[in-house]
């Protein structure tokens, strides 16, 4: 990833996707495990925009969407904030937050990607709309949202409706999957490599088959990274630990083969909660991460 000369932070420290508090803490964390040395000691330059500003309301439920005004106010504000950073041709970096966040990262990306490939790296597809949600969790829906399936307030967020096509996302990492996003992963026909791909036919040529997915195809790749595609044991700081995960290892194999495709265009990573977390390990295995995706090499 050497197209770009600069990385943009934000951070969004949201946790209203979702019922557990702890995850606005997240780019917290990773700013101690100290992200932005990592970054620029690749030779990057660096612009820290900070966090953006969210209100903490007592829990609000409207149409079976838990926190939705907070959650469509933040989206609007972290698009606002993409579109700055897009428009000066820097790499953005976004901190999650839980995935929700997802939603207003798209949203400002899409305006100046109108063929954009997403890869959702995650031990669940994020499918559910509010008629399927078995939580009412808004982080349990952004990629269907993306897809501008869902609750027209959060589809409509930056204006472009669809922000990505079914064809240009690729899931990696599923695990844990719900009848309703069973169906629309089927009826929508989105490529996906569940944990089951990942044992069968090892990591290389899932990225393999993922670079080959989107080369000469898209026009920018986002990576949506949440953390709870890593198996518990490397990454125990998340919401919701499902066993049997992508290892630390298969991780940074996959970003650093991505990294070597100069395929990915922009980032976030999501749902790291330090309450549940050991001694910041999963924000360190997150900035491990990040410095591959950038290009870190081991010699
Ligand atoms: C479940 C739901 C989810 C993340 C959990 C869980 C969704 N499918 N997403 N953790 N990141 O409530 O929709
Ligand atoms: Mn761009
Ligand atoms: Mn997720
Ligand atoms: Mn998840």
């Amino acid at each position: 990833m050497k197209k770009f000369q600069k990385v943009s932070v934000i951070g969004v420290p949201m946790d209203l996707g979702q019922k557990r508090r702890g995850v606005d803490m997240g780019p917290s964390a990773m700013r101690y495990a100290g992200l932005i040395e990592e970054i620029q000691s690749l030779d990057f330059e660096v612009e820290d925009y900070g966090d953006i500003y969210i209100n903490r309301p007592g829990s609000s439920k409207e149409d079976g969407l838990r926190n939705l005004e907070e959650v469509i106010k933040a989206s609007e504000e972290l698009c606002r904030k993409v579109c700055e950073i897009e428009a000066e041709q820097s790499f953005p970096l976004i901190l999650g937050g839980d995935h929700s966040i997802s939603i207003g990262s798209i949203a400002g990306i899409s305006q100046r990607h109108h063929n954009l490939g997403v890869i959702w790296y995650d031990a669940h597809p994020d499918l559910n709309t509010e008629e399927t949600s078995p939580s009412g969790n808004i982080h349990g829906m952004p990629l269907a949202v993306n897809l501008g399936i869902g609750h027209s307030r959060l589809t409509e967020i930056g204006g472009i409706v669809p922000k990505v096509k079914p064809e240009n996302i690729v899931i990696i990492g599923a695990r844990s999957i719900d009848e309703g996003e069973r169906e629309l992963i089927k009826e929508q026909g989105i490529k996906v490599f569940t944990m089951h791909e990942i044992d069968r036919i090892g990591m290389t040529k899932v990225i393999e088959e993922t670079i080959e997915h989107f080369a000469g195809r898209t026009d920018g790749v986002h990576l949506s990274f949440d953390l709870d595609g890593i198996d518990p044991l490397d990454a125990p700081g998340v919401g919701t630990p499902v066993l049997g995960g992508i290892s630390y290892r298969e991780s940074h194999l996959a970003l650093e083969m991505l990294a070597e495709s100069q395929l990915i265009t922009s980032a976030e990573f999501v749902e790291i909660n330090p309450i549940l977390d050991n001694k910041n390990q999963t924000a360190d295995v997150a900035v491990a991460l990040v410095s591959s995706l950038l290009g870190k090499k081991l010699l």
